[in-house]
This record gives structure tokens, sequence and C-alpha cells, in this order.
């Protein structure tokens, strides 16, 4: 099956915080229309989506899901601490808007153990007519799993796959080997090409908002057994993650987008607005690898 990559949507907002959806319709559009990309995944980090009430996040599936129609596929990331609000989430997604696929998070904050956690992913599909990505994010919600806890959550049939968040290398060739049915899709984007020898099914992340081309051509390079063009590939986009990452990693998405003719928005607070300094630092990003 070919590889998949997904861009991970940003979310749009104006100077006071409202959504700017016009800024989050137009950054569907250059995902479908410029980068050919096979699907988004909304309202996941770099969605801002922790940072969104579950009204915002349910008028985000609803415009993004508008705006796709057929250009993509889409994957709705409804993951949420508060279980009520996750399962509301989830249900808008698939019986109100649409969507065919959901991602949750795994819940973080609290020490959960992990029947708590299996709890939570059966509540969230308990029925359900969807398939679900599990989201796992351990640098940012202190929950790491197991390939045999992983295991015990796809006892779920529901339970399709990973969006694989983690430099453990190790636990991602013993999911691979475990279970090479279930879908992984890498989510560290600077370690892509290490992922693809493991076998994973492709990638979804934020940086391809703007990289999609150079990754697909290392994704092909990959396939075609030229690894060297394909690590020659990830460097150029490591330089680019790094720089963008430098130069503050959210807000600079959206200000390369602007630089691309997208007019994106901003990040919410507490996230940073661009100053003349970042705008100046986007510039250049985008002069050096997108011109
Ligand atoms: C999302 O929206 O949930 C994601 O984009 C997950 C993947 C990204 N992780 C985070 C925390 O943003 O694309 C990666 C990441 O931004 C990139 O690898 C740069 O480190």
């Amino acid at each position: 099956m070919a590889k998949k990559l997904y861009s991970a949507l940003m979310t749009a907002f104006n100077e006071d915080g409202t959504m700017n959806d016009a800024g989050t319709r137009a950054m569907v559009r250059y995902n479908i229309d410029v980068n050919h990309i096979d699907g988004l995944y909304i309202g996941g980090s770099t969605g801002e989506a922790f940072m969104m009430s579950v009204a915002e996040r349910k008028h985000l599936f609803k415009i993004a899901f508008e705006e796709a129609g057929d250009g993509c596929d889409l994957i709705a990331q409804v993951g949420a601490i508060n279980l009520t609000e996750a399962k509301e989430l989830a249900d808008y997604a698939v019986n109100t808007v649409g969507y065919k696929t959901i991602s949750a998070v795994t819940p973080f904050y609290y020490p959960f153990t992990f029947d708590q956690i299996k709890d939570y992913y059966d509540s969230i599909l308990d029925g359900l007519d969807t398939q679900l990505l599990i989201y796992s994010l351990p640098a940012l919600t202190g929950v790491s799993l197991s390939a045999e806890q992983f295991g015990k959550l796809f006892e779920n049939p529901k339970i399709i796959g990973i969006k694989f968040t983690n430099a453990d290398f190790l636990l991602l060739e013993r999911v691979r080997k475990a279970f090479p049915d279930k879908l992984i899709y890498f989510g560290s984007d600077e370690m892509l090409l290490s992922a693809l020898v493991l076998g994973v099914d492709g990638a979804i992340g934020s940086t391809f908002n703007l990289n999609a081309k150079r990754t697909y051509d290392e994704i092909a390079a990959f396939e075609a057994g030229d690894n060297a063009k394909a690590l020659e590939l990830q460097h150029i986009s490591n330089d680019y993650i790094m720089d963008v990452i430098d130069n503050d990693l959210y807000p600079t998405i959206k200000l390369l987008f602007h630089e691309a003719g997208v007019d994106a928005g901003i990040c919410k607070k507490p996230m940073n607005a661009p100053t003349p300094e970042m705008k100046a630092g986007a510039a250049k990003i985008y002069a050096k690898y997108f011109n």
C-alpha cells in the first residue's frame, strides 16, 4: 500500500483569539490544491485544539470538512482530558459532520492507569460507527504505552492504528512486528526516514504544510531503494525544520503560509504573536527552502 502523507492542519486565529475561518479554509485549500496531500489531521497539537473550547473544535471540524470535500482523507482529533467532551466531539465529528476516521490523544495530566486509558478509548468509540487512530505523544502527554498495551487497545476492532509521535524506535519496531495489519503514521517529521525503514504506513506532521513536495520526493526515493537521495532530502528537510523550530514552530508555519500567499492568521495565546524578527526569520526560511 502506498505510504500516505497527512498535514496536521493549523487553525487560523485573529488577534483577539477568535477563529479566522477564511484562514483555516485557505490552509485546507493549499494542502489540497498545491501540496496534493493525501490527508489532513484536524484538531491535533498543531491545530491548537487543546486551547480551544468544544464549540470551537466542533466548528473547526465542520469548516475543514466542508472545505476539503472529497479532496483528501480527513481525520478528526477528538481527544480531551474531559471524557464527556471527547465523546461529544467524536459523536459530532462522525454523526453530524460525517468523518469516517477519528483520533484521540491519550488522556493526559493525571497519571491514569492503563485500564483507565483503555476505558477512555472504548467509551469514546461506544455506539459510534467509525474507526480510530490512537494519538500517542509521550513527550507532551507523559503517557507511554508498551507494545503489549497497544495490543490490548487493539482488541477493540474499531481501533485501526496509531499516530506514533515518539522517537522510541525500538518500540516502533516492536509494534510494527507485532501488529503488521495496523496502521502506523509517524509523527516526528525530522525522523521520518528512520521510521520509513521500520515500515510505517506514512506520516502526519506540522512541517508538511509547506514541505510536502520534498517529503513526497523523499518517500518516493526511499521506496525506489535510493537511500542516498532519501537521506539527502531528509537532511534538507531537517535544516528547514530546525530553522522553523528556532524561529518558533507553530507561529512560523503560519508565517510561511503568509509567504506562500495564504493568509493563515496567527496562533492563539498563550502561543506567541509574530514579532518583526519572527516575520523576517520566516521570510528568510521561505526564500531558502521554497524558492
Ligand atoms: C499534531 O497536530 O498533532 C501533530 O502535528 C503531531 C506531529 C507534530 N508534533 C507536534 C507536537 O507538533 O509534526 C510534528 C512536529 O511538529 C514536527 O516533527 C516538528 O518537531
